[in-house]
């Protein structure tokens, strides 16, 4: 099941939420200083053993004080204009979190909008690979939801969702 709905990702009861990074997992603003601030310190204590995270990669920790149980980092592209491998990434970014998901167990999971807020990446362009990605992943998995800050977020998530419906149902 791939569901799209408003809310803070940090009230997310998922086995997994994921975090928009940075590489240094130096915790920062946005999602990440949201989810950091929710889950207390302990999270980042974790995220300073594990030391970093190349772009496009992902890794994992427990919740802290969250509902869910596991927090899976991953870390997209800064928008570049779109020739620095900027759609390879995000969907890299996408896939290893899945990837890394399977590999934990986890069932359920919850994203942001990775790279569209302080790194720049343009929302309709990302909400194409992320749920792509998700409809890679849906057989594997009991629910993949994405969480949208704001209506705007929820707008164009729920259009583009119907665009790759259409077209899966239309075929190639
Ligand atoms: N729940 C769900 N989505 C949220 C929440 C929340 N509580 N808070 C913000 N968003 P951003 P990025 C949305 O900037 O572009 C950090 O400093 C937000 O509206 O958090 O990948 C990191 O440390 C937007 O739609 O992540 C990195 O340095 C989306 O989450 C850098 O920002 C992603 O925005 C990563 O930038």
């Amino acid at each position: 099941m791939l569901t799209i709905k408003l809310g803070d990702i940090t009230k997310e009861k998922v086995d997994a939420i994921v975090n928009a990074a940075n590489t240094g997992l130096r915790g920062g603003g946005g999602v990440d200083g949201a989810i950091h601030h929710a889950a207390g310190p302990s999270v980042m204590e974790e995220c300073g053993k594990i030391g970093g995270c190349p772009t496009g990669q992902a890794v994992i920790t427990g919740a802290g004080k969250l509902k869910a149980k596991k927090i899976i980092h991953t870390v997209g592209p800064v928008w570049r204009g779109g020739g620095k491998r900027e759609p390879e990434l995000l969907k890299a970014a996408y896939e290893n979190s899945f990837l890394l998901a399977k590999k934990n167990g986890v069932k359920s999971i919850a994203f942001p909008a990775i790279s569209t807020g302080v790194y720049g990446y343009p929302l309709e362009e990302a909400t194409r690979i992320a749920l792509a990605a998700g409809i890679n992943f849906e057989a594997e998995f009991d629910e993949i939801r994405y969480i949208c800050f704001s209506e705007r977020d929820l707008g164009v998530y729920t259009g583009i969702r119907e665009e790759l419906r259409k077209k899966r149902t239309e075929g190639p």
